[in-house]
């Protein structure tokens, strides 16, 4: 795939964005074409995604939380984001199920990819998540969850788990289904905050 130029947007992936979007094909051309406006080489690098998230969250440290949700969305790991993962990460985060979205949670958590989660991993993008909150946020806190040690504590406590176990993903997404407010430890929607800034530049 390396340096092959994409500045038409092929039958096949077109195929694929409708069967697995609720996009129109008239709304992926739109899609393509403001991507390549902004992508000329019709890939974002990890450098600009970071970069993006820099931009968005002035006040916090967006760089380790960035540099995860571009892992979650390379699904295949070539370091690049092309348009077909670039649109699969904007249905997902914007109008994605319910189901959808907490299996590409699990991606998002499963750091090392091998199928299950850590208590490292839970710390590692919990950290992330936190640096995302504002230091005034950070104060107003509740005790048991104003450090990342103390919100991985509750949700790995949350699922019953010993320090080695590990949670696989049927296991993860009931979990978090069963229970909000572990949902609200785990998560953070600004990649809708994102995009919705996103398709303001394009109006
Ligand atoms: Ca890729
Ligand atoms: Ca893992």
């Amino acid at each position: 795939m390396g340096n092959s130029k994409s500045s038409a947007l092929s039958k096949e992936i077109l195929e694929e964005l409708k069967m697995n979007t609720k996009y129109t094909e008239e709304e992926l051309f739109t899609w393509y074409q403001s991507f390549l406006k902004e992508c000329p080489s019709g890939r974002i690098t990890k450098e600009q995604f970071e970069g993006i998230y820099a931009s968005f969250f002035p006040d916090a440290n967006s760089t380790d939380y960035a540099r995860h949700v571009f892992r979650s969305f390379d699904t295949n790991a070539d370091g690049t984001l092309d348009f077909k993962e670039y649109i699969v990460a904007l249905h997902l985060t914007s109008s994605g199920k319910t189901t959808r979205k907490l299996e590409w949670a699990f991606s998002l958590y499963d750091v090392d990819g091998n199928g299950t989660i850590s208590k490292n991993e839970i710390q590692e993008i919990v950290k992330a998540i936190f640096n995302m909150i504002p230091a005034e946020g950070q104060e107003d806190l509740p005790d048991d969850e104003n450090t990342p040690e103390k919100r991985a504590d509750k949700i790995w406590n949350y699922f019953g788990k010993e320090d080695n176990d590990k949670i696989k993903e049927g296991e993860f997404i009931q979990g978090v289904l069963d229970n909000k407010d572990i949902l609200r430890l785990m998560q953070y929607d600004e990649p809708q905050k994102i995009q919705d800034k996103l398709k303001e530049k394009r109006q």
